[in-house]
């Protein structure tokens, strides 16, 4: 079919700055007139010469607004030179699979339709990120090109008629300006599973899920919170490790994730906990955010592990996966707010060990440069130099695998880390939807504090245990590959005995603020004690310091993981 592209005049759109991943606003925002169209024609924009003949990867997450959105980007993208698309069926590409996606094919990069862990449905939001050629988000530098062009931008080019259906998989060829142009529906899941079976051994990993005559089966609950992941979890748990039909819930993906709050933590998959909690033949449970690149741990029980602790346990126990045998172990890295566990491990096995700002694009170049095999933040991600995204399944992959090399349970293998390298207490307490303007207060209040310095060396107390200030600042970071910089990235409290509490704003609501409270503490003999109690006092003297109350009048957080 041969098809003619126009140009649309447009003017620029207020508000499309990328945040901490992507563009990530409510619904209604990205159906507004030429909100799409426009971000669109930016990102593509922003790529260059390159974008000319170039293949990208596209999907997401399936919710609300993505058959629209691709749609229209397909259009957008054959009047802008784009040669080919490869898509995901129907729509469907986890964050982890565009990734692999983009480095298997070595394409530009990939245009990734979700707002992770933030509801969906037409109520709530949608995101577009964009993932570079190593198959990693894009990097600040990209980020604020693509914010820059959306300031001044004129016009955008489109070809009305393309119309490409992108249910079935098949390859469709159209003639746009006499260029000849591809669009690719592949089965989301093929190019993932195997790269999971490249890293992974499979057959134990079955042998562990459906037990031998010696070993009874270790039964999981897997919990896709009706995202993405439900078409790998089908594929990976219940076709290829067999691991029954009641191993796996909420595996259909839902344009509105079933009006669920698509995020793995205590709060939100407290169906998940509940259910594992309160049925003793489970031994493990797990569960994954909307774009399928978070992940929640528990053992039995409901027994939680932090995202902090869980890549302090990875990073211990790397040689059991065929992967890292292979490739070997390179260094560690974690988000500044992750609590320092798997320093500890860094430094035990002799390893490079990096703390970098929120936001897995740091952890790129790290990578690329082959400085870094495994890292991790608080936030729930984890992965490692296999793609550049976190990866929720991958996560759980090298759990079990831990689990089967070690024949332990989830509790038993944290006892034993804690044991060996002193435990770090970790909580992180969120205030969503705060006004922004007194989100904002309390942080200036908080750079206040760090540049009178007053506060350095004054002793706090609450419930009987007291903390000296040893410094506060606002993290900065350096790429060591690229000397790139990244400024004031959260304020730091530390103290004499190492303790940490971190104040910053979250880079992902798509209205109004969501302050960020981290409270990290390190203790080397009492590692059984519960976690929240043992940092109550810190979280008050956080309360204290910070005015938080007094600013946002919110007395209690709104989250704690
Ligand atoms: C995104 C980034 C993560 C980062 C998180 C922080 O997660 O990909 O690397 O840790 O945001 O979120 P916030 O700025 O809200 O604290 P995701 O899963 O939303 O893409």
């Amino acid at each position: 079919m041969s098809l003619t592209s126009v140009v649309v005049p447009t003017t620029p759109i207020e508000g499309q700055k990328p945040g901490t991943s992507g563009l990530r606003k409510k619904v209604k925002v990205f159906m507004e007139p030429n909100y799409t169209e426009n971000f669109i024609q930016c990102l593509l924009d922003a790529q260059g010469e390159k974008l000319q003949g170039s293949t990208l990867v596209l999907g997401g997450d399936g919710r609300y607004y993505t058959t629209k959105c691709i749609r229209l980007t397909i259009k957008i993208a054959a009047a802008n030179g784009v040669s080919k698309l490869i898509i995901g069926q129907r729509g469907l590409l986890s964050t982890p699979a565009v990734s692999s996606l983009i480095r298997t094919y070595k394409v530009l990069g990939g245009i990734v339709l979700t707002a992770s862990h933030n509801p969906g449905g037409i109520r709530n939001d949608f995101g577009i990120k964009y993932n570079i050629e190593n198959g990693g988000p894009a990097p600040d530098h990209l980020s604020h090109r693509i914010y820059d062009l959306t300031t001044t931008i004129k016009q955008y080019k489109i070809v009305h008629d393309l119309d490409c259906e992108f249910q079935e998989i098949g390859t469709h060829s159209f003639q746009v300006d006499g260029k000849e142009f591809t669009v690719e529906v592949i089965d989301p899941t093929d190019n993932y599973v195997e790269l999971m079976k490249s890293i992974f051994d499979f057959p134990k990993l079955k042998t562990l899920i459906r037990g031998t005559d010696g070993q009874p089966p270790f039964n999981v609950l897997i919990d896709s919170m009706n995202g993405v992941t439900g078409v790998y979890v089908k594929r990976i748990f219940l076709d290829e490790l067999n691991s029954g039909q009641d191993s796996a819930v909420r595996y259909i993906p839902l344009d509105n994730f079933g009006e669920i709050h698509p995020d793995p933590n205590l709060t939100y998959a407290k169906d998940l906990v509940d259910s594992v909690k309160n049925n003793e033949s489970f031994d493990f449970g797990a569960a994954f955010d909307g774009d399928g690149d978070r992940n929640m741990i528990i053992g039995k029980r409901a027994f939680f592990v932090t995202p902090s602790d869980s890549l302090a346990v990875l990073a211990n126990n790397l040689e059991c996966i065929p992967y890292f045998k292979k490739n070997g172990v390179h260094g560690f890295a974690r988000s500044m707010p992750t609590a320092a566990a798997v320093d500890r491990v860094a430094q035990k096995l002799n390893k490079e060990m990096f703390e970098v700002p929120t936001g897995w694009k740091y952890f790129g170049n790290l990578m690329d440069a082959g400085r870094l095999s495994l890292c991790g933040e608080e936030s729930f991600g984890t992965g490692s130099d296999h793609i550049r995204e976190k990866d929720g399944i991958w996560a759980v992959l090298a759990w079990l695998s831990v689990i089967e090399y070690k024949r332990k349970g989830v509790e038993d293998i944290l006892k034993e880390h804690w044991q060996l390298y002193g435990r770090n207490y970790f909580t992180r307490y969120d205030y969503e939807e705060c006004e922004s303007d007194a989100a904002s207060d309390m942080m200036q209040h908080l750079e206040g504090l760090i540049k009178t310095g007053e506060i350095v060396g004054k002793s706090f107390s609450d419930s009987g245990k007291q903390y000296k200030i040893k410094k506060m600042d606002n993290f900065s970071y350096t790429d060591p590959i690229d000397n790139s910089e990244a400024m004031n990235q959260g304020v730091r409290i530390l103290f004499e005995d190492g303790s940490r509490l971190i104040f910053r704003l979250s880079g992902t609501g798509s209205s109004g603020a969501t302050i960020r409270v981290y409270i990290d503490s390190y203790e080397k003999e009492n590692v059984t004690a519960d976690a929240q109690a043992m940092l109550k006092p810190l979280v008050n003297i956080g309360l204290q310091i910070s005015k938080l109350k007094e600013f946002t009048g919110r007395e209690e957080p709104t989250v704690i993981t």
